[in-house]
């Protein structure tokens, strides 16, 4: 049985008194959904006061991003110890928004997908959970090439990195076409491609497959959470704007219970 998780990605948003008034709000509320994973990414400058207001709760917190080298000249990144270092439990990785707005989307598409192999392995490394984002853009969307688009990262990092470590990953399919928009995916439609993956993965190890979290994210609200948690494939969710809005992410994390 998998445990759901909630990722609130916090992602360029909030200062440090809205960001308290935030965790307050959750931390009080967390009696409403226990049973459910929950983690936090703020931005990486309010790591510690994420850190210093959930350590020796259950919450976990993390970081949005981290560097493919361990440490030295690499001006605005940050490296896996350093996540480690303010008790990080999980990393994302693969964001849409990096992709698209950091001229990775420049990038050769398979490039891309082994720099977030390689950053997936220094998160290993440290004893981070990488949270690999996957998914279509509209365009590769609208030519039906979702499957070959999820496929192709799930294959990269299986090549780089073997399917048995995966568990000790999460993944999140996020839709471009789906993330800020307003336009969730069915939970239909979230489903049938979470089985693409997870199939995927049991054809290299079936125990794997059966445990790994595979988590929805792009647009994710309090009031349509619930009937994509039902289905059997999706562990969870990766949450952006509704992370911000304490009410709607306890409904959030309480449909996930
Ligand atoms: C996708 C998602 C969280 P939102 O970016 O990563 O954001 O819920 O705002 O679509």
């Amino acid at each position: 049985m998998r445990k759901p998780l909630i990722a609130g990605n916090w992602k360029m948003i909030g200062t440090r008194a809205t960001n308290q008034a935030l965790l307050e709000a959750i931390l009080d509320q967390r009696y409403l959904f226990k049973g459910v994973d929950v983690a936090l990414f703020p931005p990486a400058v309010y790591l510690q006061q994420v850190q210093t207001a959930l350590q020796g709760t259950e919450l976990h917190w993390g970081t949005q991003n981290l560097s493919q080298f361990e440490s030295g000249a690499y001006t605005g990144e940050i490296s896996a110890a350093m996540c480690r270092d303010f008790g990080s439990k999980y990393v994302l990785m693969g964001h849409s928004e990096r992709r698209c707005l950091y001229a990775e989307l420049n990038l050769d598409q398979h490039f891309l997908d082994h720099i977030i192999a390689e950053k997936y392995e220094m998160a290993l490394r440290f004893g981070l959970t990488p949270i690999v984002c996957i998914g279509e853009s509209p365009e590769e969307h609208a030519l039906g090439q979702t499957e070959e688009v999820v496929i192709r990262l799930l294959d990269t990092i299986i090549a780089h990195q073997g399917a048995d470590s995966l568990q000790h990953a999460v993944l999140a399919y996020e839709p471009v076409w789906a993330i800020g928009t307003g336009k969730t995916a069915t939970p239909e439609w979230a489903q049938e491609v979470h089985s693409v993956m997870r199939k995927r993965i049991a054809s290299h190890n079936p125990e794997v497959a059966r445990n790994v979290q595979i988590l929805y994210g792009g647009s994710v609200k309090g009031n349509n959470a619930g009937p994509l948690f039902a289905k059997p494939d999706v562990d969870g969710g990766l949450i952006g704007g509704s992370s911000r809005d304490a009410d709607d992410f306890v409904k959030i994390c309480q449909a996930a219970r």
